[in-house]
């Protein structure tokens, strides 16, 4: 237990390495992560980050944080392919640092009084758990907590299979001085308010070698629920900060930091746009000038209005990805393309009209679902086309917890309830019908031409 009258608690917390046949560093930061540790900062306790996907390592070879707008490849390492995946034609590895760099870099810190890991996607288990026995192995007695999104979607797997001592499952909050005294034996009164998103101070992103873009989130949940989708699951509240302060938020890391490139992770950016996108862009574009927007993370396409438009291009948007199958109010669990593609074509019109070129805008178009054809699949691809815009394959992972779930557990080749691994989209695990490597390749192919 920490002494509370002479020690400051000293947290490590780490963002796993991922295992898979392939990752990139796609705008992808542990941002739930470094909120907490901002959060524990400002009760007092000292923080320690160790980043296994880190691209800017000091002993790595000098990776450029200027180019593709951030973006950019990890290091990784051959690995053999989990069991019953030996056949498919793609080479599996490790992602992240080399594992002799995290032990030297665990070596060098004073021994934690907690560690706190983070999981992303839930086929990516694997890297969490050999991050844990790594930790387990250097700081054998330290109590480990893990959260995150595979800890919530797969929590039972999560208690057999990582070796962590505690699971949390769900977002945090207030819960997190619960955590310290629980483990640490840590007491402290809250520091700030958790329930507002605005007095949350800004995550701990300086705990980084380099910072090459910045994630914000300006609002948390949806309000859909799509089949496909597990967001109502991982944030079941929807709550919105204060557009100003979002832009006093990228005001300061551009200011601090000389950072250019945000990349919004809302889940439903554009949704009640008159009380948020709408004041939120008027305000980026009166106040940031020369900064870089993204929306990786789809955004609503019945809400992007010829206003809307005009401002995401007046304010710096580069990088808009929509949801060709993101739910609308009326037909929110369909997810044949068709039904949206009135409010998609005058998206896309909006979009082409306010100045975006077909490069920046980009449809994901769900590939790999049950049930879906492949004929499906290159209508959809070729109507995306026609309207002047890029069709971007988004291969469709099974999540538990999503109405589509037991539909993809019923079709696919593999025993996806026994093991996360097999929900891995790059392995299409629903895909049956006509499926080959080759006439997957020739799908992509025509994204492309
Ligand atoms: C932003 C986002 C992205 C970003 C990158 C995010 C990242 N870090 O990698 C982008 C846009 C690049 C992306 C891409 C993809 N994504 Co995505 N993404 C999200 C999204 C919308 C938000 C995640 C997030 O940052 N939330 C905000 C933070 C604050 O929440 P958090 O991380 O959960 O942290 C909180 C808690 O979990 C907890 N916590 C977290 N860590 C810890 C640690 C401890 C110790 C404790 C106690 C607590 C704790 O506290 C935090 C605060 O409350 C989620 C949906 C969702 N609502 O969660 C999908 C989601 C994670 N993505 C998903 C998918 C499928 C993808 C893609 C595969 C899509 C595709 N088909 O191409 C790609 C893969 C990209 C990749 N990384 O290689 C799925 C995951 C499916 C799965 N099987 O796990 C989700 C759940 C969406 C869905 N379809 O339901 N994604």
């Amino acid at each position: 237990m920490v002494d509370v009258k002479t020690d400051r608690p000293h947290i490590l917390l780490v963002n796993p390495w991922i295992h898979d046949f392939a990752a990139y560093d796609v705008w992808a930061q542990p941002l739930g992560l470094l909120q907490l540790g901002a959060g524990l900062r400002r009760h007092g306790c000292r923080i320690s980050y160790i980043d296994c996907l880190d691209r800017f390592h000091p002993r790595a070879p000098g990776a450029d944080p200027g180019r593709r707008n951030g973006r950019g490849p990890y290091m990784k390492t051959p690995l053999p392919a989990p069991p019953g995946l030996e056949t498919l034609p793609r080479r599996f590895s490790r992602y992240g640092i080399p594992t002799d760099w995290f032990e030297r870099d665990l070596r060098a810190l004073s021994p934690p009084d907690l560690i706190m890991v983070t999981s992303v996607m839930t086929y990516w288990y694997p890297g969490v758990a050999e991050t844990v026995r790594a930790l387990k192995q250097v700081f054998p007695t330290t109590p480990l907590v893990l959260g995150g999104i595979y800890a919530t979607l797969c929590r039972a797997h999560a208690e057999t299979h990582i070796g962590a001592d505690t699971i949390v499952s769900g977002p945090v909050d207030r819960g997190l001085l619960a955590i310290l005294e629980a483990h640490i034996g840590f007491q402290t009164q809250p520091a700030f308010d958790f329930e507002d998103l605005d007095d949350w101070p800004y995550p701990a992103f300086d705990l980084q070698h380099q910072i090459a873009y910045i994630p914000v989130l300006t609002s948390l949940g949806c309000p859909f629920r799509c089949d496909y989708c597990a967001a109502h699951r991982l944030q079941p509240r929807r709550r919105r900060r204060d557009p100003l302060a979002v832009v006093a938020e990228l005001e300061y890391w551009h200011r601090r930091y000389g950072v250019r490139d945000f990349v919004f992770y809302d889940d439903a950016l554009l949704v009640d746009a008159d009380t948020h996108a709408l004041p939120l862009l008027e305000a980026l574009v009166r106040r940031t000038a020369g900064l870089r927007f993204h929306t990786p993370n789809a955004l609503h396409i019945r809400e992007i209005s010829p206003q809307i438009a005009v401002l995401m291009r007046r304010s710096g948007f580069a990088t808009v990805r929509l949801g060709l199958e993101t739910a609308a109010p009326d037909d929110g669990t369909r997810l044949d393309h068709k039904l949206a593609r009135h409010d998609f074509e005058s998206a896309a019109r909006n979009l082409l009209a306010a100045g975006f070129s077909a490069h920046e805008v980009g449809a994901y178009l769900l590939a790999g679902l049950p049930d879906q054809s492949l004929n499906a699949l290159e209508d959809a691809i070729l109507s995306v086309k026609a309207m002047g815009i890029r069709p971007i394959l988004a291969y469709y992972t099974p999540i538990p917890h999503t109405a589509l779930w037991e539909r993809a557990v019923a079709v696919s080749r593999y025993d996806l309830e026994a093991d996360p691994i097999y929900t891995n989209n790059a392995i299409f695990p629903c895909q049956r019908e006509a499926f080959s490597w080759e006439a997957l390749a020739r799908l992509k192919r025509l994204t492309l031409s």
